[in-house]
């Protein structure tokens, strides 16, 4: 994968520093490391902390490790003198302004800017990443159902947060793939809505998002319920467009399809229902390695869907001071459809 993109856009070498792409190309789960890959051998960067560890992880994807001490690039520099490399690419979407000019004046050589083509590897999903995303999904699903049982009037949102995550770590899940966002009755209308100390009122909509990191691959699912027994014509009403919505868009995922249509589904069915301006971001984005990867299922999503590539699927509506509705799902792109990897109930819960 590697020595392709070093072909297409003609550099000798390809130095690695997004913490995402090293584990993804070199296998690496720590925190400190870089690596080089180039035509004659890739070299992977750590210090002694990591030997160990390091060079079992690494070795096997095709990677030597190389111990470094206090200056590490000194070591990718002598590499890249003793190998006669010119031309470099580099993570100019990952590096920092100094860090780049560092590195211009300790390598001197042409330093080429990959852009995106190493996170476009990482489009479609292997076996072995859908398998991981599978048990985060399941890890999540099962701690959604779990919480519910405790949710009732007067219960804040932060402890709703907190047993979402405990059952997660419990099922053995590493960590939450982001902050938990619990969002009751007028919170529910922010579409980030981090768990606060708010107590969950009576006739309230509840939205909770959140996930889990399973050997390194996330969950990312939304479920909004009832809590209460009188909900508002209003209230079914949002909660009704959303659900079709999250539906609609869910038939019509297929490979060949281009991402910016497949968000044109939802909004134009949100839109035609009179609440299109409450509808303001994306109907997805990928999900992976990282909790927001690509592509983006946006207008403004140009990549087209193909087959083993994770979506998810995630339309809303916001409405200021009133409340709000987010259903999402993770899915996965067939030849003629998709399979929803969720299997938490979406049909509006209410609890009393
Ligand atoms: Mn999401």
């Amino acid at each position: 994968m590697l020595n392709k993109i070093m072909e297409n856009v003609n550099v000798d070498a390809i130095f690695i520093t997004d913490m995402y792409n090293l584990r993804y190309f070199t296998g690496f789960t720590g925190t400190t490391g870089v690596a080089l890959a180039t035509k004659n051998g890739n070299f992977f960067f750590s210090d002694f902390r990591y030997k160990e560890q390091g060079a079992k992880q690494v070795e096997p994807n095709g990677f030597q490790f190389v111990e470094v001490g206090r200056n590490s690039l000194d070591k990718v520099k002598e590499k890249i003198d003793e190998l006669g490399i010119k031309k470099l690419g580099f993570e100019d979407l990952n590096v920092t302004f100094s860090y780049y000019k560092k590195l211009e004046e300790l390598f001197a050589v042409s330093m080429y800017p990959l852009g995106d083509s190493l996170v476009k590897q990482r489009l479609v999903k292997k076996d072995h990443e859908i398998e991981n995303i599978k048990k985060a999904i399941e890890i999540s699903d099962m701690a959604f159902s779990e919480t519910l049982k405790i949710v009732k009037v007067g219960i804040t949102e932060k402890e709703i947060a907190a047993h979402l995550e405990y059952i997660q770590r419990k099922l053995g899940a590493e960590n939450r793939s982001f902050d938990t966002i619990v969002a009751s009755g007028y919170r529910s209308a922010l579409p980030h809505g981090v768990a606060s100390d708010k107590k969950v009122g009576m006739n309230e909509l509840v939205t909770t998002d959140f996930g889990a990191y399973y050997n390194g691959y996330v969950s990312d699912m939304t479920r909004t319920f009832f809590v209460g027994d009188e909900i508002s014509d209003k209230q079914k009403e949002i909660y009704d467009i959303v659900l079709e919505a999250n539906k609609m868009a869910i038939k019509q995922v297929k490979a060949g399809m281009k991402c910016s249509d497949l968000d044109k589904v939802a909004r134009d069915y949100i839109a035609s229902k009179g609440y299109g301006d409450n509808f303001g971001h994306g109907l997805g984005h990928g999900i992976g390695l990282e909790i927001h990867e690509a592509p983006t299922v946006s207008p403004a999503g140009d990549i087209i869907l193909e087959e083993n590539m994770l979506i998810t699927i995630e339309p809303g509506i916001y409405i200021d001071g009133f409340s709000g509705v987010r259903i999402e799902d993770d899915v996965i792109v067939k030849k003629d459809g998709c399979v929803v990897l969720n299997k938490s109930n979406k049909e509006l819960i209410m609890i009393k």
